[in-house]
């Protein structure tokens, strides 16, 4: 597999610091050296963007907004110059706010996207109502084009509810008590309750559904479907969550699916992670789910990413 690893360091909090430091951690944890090993590996470096400023925008009402901007844009540059060369692009967040950078790129290059959202959160608080400001909490509703109308193009709408799975959110009841719209019932969903002991089977439905409506989808991963007893260093934790191994098995499956285009790591936060422990951990769930042998799956059934 040739994959080119391309870094994102942006913290929607418009900060410099946490998951604004993700990429650089990573690599120092082996994420170059150790976890790809076996593949063909380039690592491109990392995104620019403006500097970030922790104030709303006046356009999009999020925080940091010339500096999102820029890196979107930055980040679709790059992903579409990787898929272009017919490289598997991995992106390494930074936050979520990544993701509509990757999802234009894979759209401009493959004429459709879909998307196999993993996340703790849903990600479509509309911006007016984020209680954060965080462009973070919201990318997946904007990139369904549900939550905001008048948005710059690198936040406009790439993706279509039929072509996306979101698989593991469990904010639903923090969304309720804010009178903010769950996506559950509108697209595929299953909370990480949902996904216990069928793995296998939920992500096989899942990418069913959506090649039924495109060809071409994104793995996005926010690290912060874990529970905190398996990654602690995240910025918003929660009760539940998913298992290395639940997590690992899923990411495996998905990446050796013909159809995955690429793939997002988000919301590790090394300021959290003093002596690093956790930071090796991410890189040694990379290095087993592009593992040929990972967890049993046989290497003749798909290479990953190859299609
Ligand atoms: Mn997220």
């Amino acid at each position: 597999m040739r994959i080119d690893v391309l870094g994102a360091g942006f913290n929607s909090a418009g900060l410099d610091d946490g998951v604004a430091r993700a990429p650089g951690a990573l690599r120092r944890a082996g994420l170059i050296t150790r976890a790809l090993t076996g593949h063909e590996v380039r690592d491109l470096g990392d995104v620019e963007f403006r500097e970030p400023i922790p104030r709303r925008g006046e356009v999009t009402g999020l925080l940091a907004e010339e500096a999102l901007i820029s890196m979107l844009a930055g980040v679709r540059r790059n992903v579409e110059a990787i898929l272009a060369r017919e490289h598997f692009p991995l992106l390494i967040g930074g936050d979520c706010a990544v993701l509509p950078g990757a999802l234009a790129a894979c759209r401009a290059v493959h004429g459709s996207v879909g998307l196999l959202f993993v996340d703790g959160h849903e990600d479509a608080w509309p911006p007016a109502d984020s209680t954060t400001g965080e462009a973070a909490d919201c990318e997946l509703g904007l990139a369904l084009g549900l939550t905001a109308a008048d948005v710059p193009a690198e936040l406009a709408p790439v993706l279509r509810p039929e072509a996306t799975a979101l698989l593991g959110p469990r904010d639903g009841a923090e969304l309720h008590d804010h009178g903010v719209g769950s996506l559950r019932g509108s697209l595929w969903f299953a909370t990480d309750r949902d996904l216990t002991g069928r793995i296998a089977a939920s992500v096989a439905d899942a990418v069913a559904t959506i090649e039924m409506a495109a060809g071409h989808w994104w793995l996005h991963v926010d690290l912060d479907v874990l529970a905190t007893d398996q990654l602690a260093a995240v910025d918003y934790p929660q009760a539940g969550g998913l298992s290395w191994a639940e997590l690992t098995e899923l990411t495996a499956i998905a990446l050796r699916r013909p159809g995955c285009a690429g793939w997002s790591i988000t919301i590790y936060n090394p300021d959290l992670d003093a002596d690093g422990h956790e930071a090796r951990r991410v890189v040694r769930y990379v290095e087993e789910a592009l593992s040929p042998t990972a967890h049993g799956l046989d290497r003749d059934h798909a290479e990953p990413g190859s299609g």
